[in-house]
């Protein structure tokens, strides 16, 4: 088991298209295992290839609710094969974009057809938090994070504090968001 490093925003890696899975061998199965542990010590309850450097079509999720007993899903290929014509409102967070929340709206439920560890096709019914995780990182695929659901004002907001973050770590600074007791999450 090996913990990945997470790319944060601005990254190009984060804007590029990710090639799809021809087979599903040992070293996709390693880089799923890998996936999910880097995920739950994030703590997270999604990720995708993309944001640990690897552009590969390759998602885990595990959405169960606080309590219930953990549901890992480990998909190759995902692909959207039906989507209600509902919406659902949720307030997203993206371990690609540290500390940043802001409510997406998104389909309310998804049909994904997809591959599991063992290659086989599979097709996944969800609703709720699960398909809005299941959007959110199929979008990381497509080189799409949740900032680009919002307005341009707010993306360029959010993109500027991280990027200033990401130079001030660089030169070994603090900035002003790690400074203040009572800034550490910010909801747009
Ligand atoms: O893709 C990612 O960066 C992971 C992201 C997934 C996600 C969250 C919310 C809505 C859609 C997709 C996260 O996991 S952010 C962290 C998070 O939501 C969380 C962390 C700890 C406990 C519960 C949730
Ligand atoms: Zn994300």
């Amino acid at each position: 088991m090996a913990l990945l490093p997470i790319l944060t925003a601005p990254d190009p890696r984060l804007k590029k298209k990710s090639k799809p899975v021809e087979t599903v061998d040992d070293s996709i199965r390693q880089l799923m295992a890998d996936m999910l542990s880097t995920m739950y010590a994030a703590p997270g309850i999604g990720l995708a290839a993309p944001q640990v450097g690897v552009l590969k079509r390759v998602i885990v999720i595990d959405a169960a609710r606080e309590g219930d007993p953990s549901r890992p899903l480990k998909l190759a290929n995902p692909e959207i094969v039906w989507a209600s014509d509902d919406d659902n409102a949720y307030e997203e967070g993206c371990l690609s974009v540290p500390e940043h929340y802001a409510e997406v709206v998104r389909p309310r439920a998804v049909k994904v057809r997809y591959l599991d560890e063992t290659g086989a096709e599979r097709l996944i019914e969800a609703e709720g938090l699960l398909a809005t995780c299941l959007q959110h990182e199929i979008d990381h695929l497509d080189g799409i994070l949740f900032l680009d659901h919002l307005s341009a004002l707010k993306r360029t907001m959010i993109l500027r504090k991280l990027l200033k973050e990401k130079k001030a770590a660089e030169r070994g600074e603090g900035t002003d968001t790690e400074k203040s007791a009572d800034s550490t999450q910010h909801t747009l």
